[in-house]
């Protein structure tokens, strides 16, 4: 059987993720990656042990790389989707689609046009048991959603040293941590939930507003520390932590904290979502578990077994219970998904995967949660 070709965009934090996400897969086969540069190109793809290192441009002429990833920052996620699409290629893009609006909807006609497939890395759906929680909820065992708590939290800009292409709104847009980690965080709600949300109020806030930038390149998560002399001051227009207010089309409520200044949380995206039945509240830091809330008895904890969760979710499920999976077997599962549509060849009918009418949903959601800030009032989606 023939290997399914791939061209992976960007080597900062999660370029590389992709790459090894994509190796665990039998159908696919990564020949090819790009950087900014032929000579940054041929270095990170022999460290990475990947045939070919080029330009983006040189890869959109490899007529044999037939699916590519885009892992660079925001700013170029437009252009190079568009780009792939328009060379034949299937595209898979990280979130936050683009940097605004109008480009997230220009793709999403042109993926629609194409028949290509065309998928969004919202990989946090791919916890088994947030799966678990959707299947649960479609079949009735929530009843209905009385209300929704989610929070995001991280520390890794929690120095006013910590600087990434993230803080600069060029690059990344003019929201940080909502369009960053808020985007997961409003799709998981919206994915496990099933409802829209239909007005929201907003409130950032920017705990540094005067960043020390290194005046050379260090890369997401990297933790490297530098001396007094390596810095300029910049000043920080983007949000470091954010509430919002939601209200939901089943006239409930909601509300989320999303924060990247929250020191010794690393990564923990958590959400409770209490249902006329039961609630769920799943800790990402903790993906094994779902804990499960009872009025009339003992409460519960549902580990991930393929014994014991529902058998629609089981197609997340790679390892017995005790054999913990965690973030990087999410980006196995969602591409699991993305090339068996792309082995067909096109773009499924009803994809189970999150598609860039997805990114675009989640993009309108984090401008209405930066208008609503902006003007501090209530703001409909
Ligand atoms: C940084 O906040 C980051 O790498 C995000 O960009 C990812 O989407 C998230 O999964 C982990 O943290």
């Amino acid at each position: 059987m023939s290997k399914i070709k791939v061209g992976v965009v960007g080597t900062g934090f999660i370029g590389p993720a992709h790459i090894e996400a994509l190796r665990r897969l039998p159908n696919v086969e990564v020949v090819a990656l790009c950087e900014v540069t032929q000579e940054l190109a041929t270095e990170k793809a022999t460290q990475l042990g990947i045939p070919v290192g080029c330009t983006f441009d040189d890869l959109l002429k490899m007529e044999e790389i037939q699916a590519v990833h885009i892992c660079t920052p925001n700013f170029l996620h437009y252009s190079q989707s568009k780009a792939a699409l328009e060379a034949g290629k299937h595209v898979v893009c990280e979130k936050p689609l683009s940097k605004d609006l109008h480009e997230a909807e220009d793709l999403v006609k042109i993926a629609e046009k194409s028949g290509l497939v065309n998928a969004v890395h919202f990989n946090l759906r791919y916890y088994p048991l947030v799966r678990q929680m959707k299947v649960m909820r479609e079949k009735g065992e929530l009843g209905d959603v009385f209300s929704i708590i989610g929070s995001y939290l991280q520390d890794w800009l929690f120095f006013n040293t910590d600087y990434n292409w993230r803080l600069e709104p060029d690059k990344s847009g003019d929201s940080r941590a909502i369009a960053d980690i808020g985007s997961h965080l409003m799709d998981v709600i919206e994915y496990v939930t099933g409802l829209k949300t239909v007005e929201l109020l907003a409130d950032f806030n920017t705990v540094h507003p005067i960043r020390k930038k290194p005046k050379k390149r260090i890369e997401t998560y990297s933790g490297v520390e530098l001396g007094p002399d390596d810095y300029e001051d910049v000043a920080i227009n983007t949000e470091d932590h954010a509430n919002v207010l939601l209200r939901f089309d089943n006239g409930n409520r909601g509300s989320i904290t999303v924060s990247q200044v929250s020191a010794g949380r690393k990564n923990q995206l958590k959400v409770e979502i209490s249902g006329s039945k039961k609630t769920f509240a799943f800790n990402s830091e903790r993906p094994n578990e779902l804990w499960l809330g009872h009025r009339e008895k003992a409460n519960e904890v549902l580990m991930k077994d393929p014994s014991l969760i529902d058998p629609d979710a089981l197609s997340l499920v790679s390892f017995p219970g005790g054999h913990n999976e965690g973030f990087p077997d999410t980006s196995k599962q969602l591409f699991k998904e993305v090339y068996a549509a792309i082995e067909n060849g096109k773009q499924p009918e009803n994809p189970t995967f999150p598609t860039f009418a997805d990114g675009y949903r989640e993009l309108l959601v984090c401008e209405r949660i930066l208008e609503s800030h902006r003007a501090q009032k209530w703001v409909k989606v």
